[in-house]
C-alpha cells in the first residue's frame, strides 16, 4: 500500500538521461534508467559469481571465491576460467554500484533535494575502484586486486598487510582507522542522546534541542549542535573511506618496504638523532 503523502511526491522529472523513458514506478521503487542499469549489472555479477562457484565446485558461501588473474597476465585480458571472470564481474561491480550512485541522484534530484547521499556514496565506490583498478593499473597487473570471497578476501587483506611487514604503521591506515573510530563514538553520542530526550519516562513531556545543547555545555563545556553533529558525522565518515583508499594506494605504488621503516624520517629528525 501507498503511504498517504507518497502520490504526492511521484512527480515526473529529475532524471539524468533518457527524459521520460523509465520515469516510473513498479510497486515502492523508482526505477529510471539507472535503475535498470543497476538491475542488469547486479544480476549479471550475481550469475556470474554463481558460475564461478560451480567452476570451483563449492557452493559453501564461507568458500566461494573468484580470484583475480595471475600475475603474469599484467593487465591484459585474462581467459574466464583463469581471472577473466574476475575482470568481467569487476566491470558489473562498477556498472552496478556507479548507477546505483547515479539512481540516488536522480530521486534527489527529482524530491529538490541536495545531493549529499550519492556524493557520500562515491566515497565508498573510491575505496572499492582504488583496491581493483587504481592500484593493480599503477603496480601493473590486475593480479593486485582482491578475490572475491568472504573468507579469501580475509587472507588477501592478511598477506598483503604482512607484506609490509606492520600495517598499523601505515600513517594513511592509522587515518582511516581513526576516522572510523571515531564515526562509530559520534553516531553513538547522537543516538543516545536523541533518544533520551525522546524518552524522558513515563507522563514527562519529550524534551527540545535546547536540552540537547544544555546536556554537552553542562558537561564538556561546549555543544555542536543538531546541524552541526550531523555535519561532522558525514565528515568522519567521508574521512574514513577517503583515508582508507589513500593507504592502500600508496602500499605499493609509493612505499614498498615495511611501513615501520617509513617512520624513519621522524625517528632521524635532528633535534633527537644521535650523531
Ligand atoms: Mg586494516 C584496509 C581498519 C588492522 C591490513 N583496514 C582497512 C580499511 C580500514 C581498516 C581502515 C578497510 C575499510 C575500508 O576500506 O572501507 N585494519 C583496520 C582496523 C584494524 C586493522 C580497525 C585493527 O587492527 C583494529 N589491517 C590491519 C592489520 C593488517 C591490515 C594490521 C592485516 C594484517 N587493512 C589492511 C589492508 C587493507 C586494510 C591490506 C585494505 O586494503 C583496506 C583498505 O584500506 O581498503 C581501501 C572502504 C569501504 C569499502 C571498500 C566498501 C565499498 C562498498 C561498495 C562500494 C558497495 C558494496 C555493495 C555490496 C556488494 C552490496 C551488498 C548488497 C546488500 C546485501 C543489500
Ligand atoms: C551535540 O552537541 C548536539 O547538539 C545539540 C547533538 O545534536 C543532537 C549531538 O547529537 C551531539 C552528540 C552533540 C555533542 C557532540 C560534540 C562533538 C560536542
Amino acid at each position: 500500500a501507498m503511504l498517504s503523502y507518497e502520490q504526492k511526491y511521484r512527480v515526473r522529472g529529475g532524471t539524468l538521461v533518457g527524459g521520460d523513458l523509465f520515469d516510473f514506478w513498479v510497486g515502492p521503487f523508482y526505477v529510471g534508467f539507472f535503475g535498470v542499469t543497476t538491475a542488469f549489472f547486479s544480476l549479471l555479477g550475481t550469475l556470474l559469481i554463481l558460475y564461478g562457484a560451480a567452476l570451483q565446485g563449492t557452493f559453501n558461501i564461507w568458500l566461494i571465491s573468484i580470484a583475480p588473474p595471475d600475475l603474469a597476465y599484467g593487465l591484459a585480458l585474462a581467459p574466464i576460467k583463469e581471472g577473466g571472470l574476475w575482470q568481467i564481474i569487476t566491470i558489473c561491480a562498477i556498472g552496478a554500484f556507479t548507477s546505483w550512485a547515479l539512481r540516488q541522484a536522480e530521486i534527489a534530484r527529482k524530491l529538490g533535494m541536495g545531493l549529499h547521499i550519492p556524493v557520500a556514496f562515491s566515497f565508498a565506490i573510491l575505496a572499492y575502484v582504488t583496491l581493483v583498478v587504481v592500484r593493480p593499473v599503477l603496480m601493473g597487473a590486475w593480479g593486485h586486486g582482491f578475490p572475491y570471497g568472504i573468507w579469501s578476501h580475509l587472507d588477501w587483506v592478511s598477506n598483503v598487510g604482512y607484506q609490509y611487514l606492520h600495517f598499523h604503521y601505515n600513517p594513511a591506515h592509522m587515518l582511516g582507522v581513526t576516522f572510523f573510530f571515531t564515526t562509530t563514538l559520534a553516531l553513538s553520542l547522537h543516538a543516545s542522546l536523541v533518544l533520551a530526550a525522546l524518552n524522558p519516562g513515563k507522563g514527562q513531556a519529550v524534551k527540545t534541542a535546547e536540552h540537547e545543547n544544555t546536556f554537552y555545555r553542562d558537561i564538556i563545556g561546549y555543544s555542536i549542535g543538531t546541524l552541526g553533529i550531523h555535519r561532522l558525522g558525514l565528515f568522519a565518515a567521508l574521512s574514513a573511506g577517503f583515508w582508507s583508499a589513500v593507504c592502500i594506494v600508496i602500499s605499493g605504488p609509493f612505499w614498498t618496504r615495511g611501513w615501520p621503516e617509513w617512520w624513519g624520517w621522524w625517528l632521524n629528525l635532528p633535534i633527537w638523532r644521535q650523531g
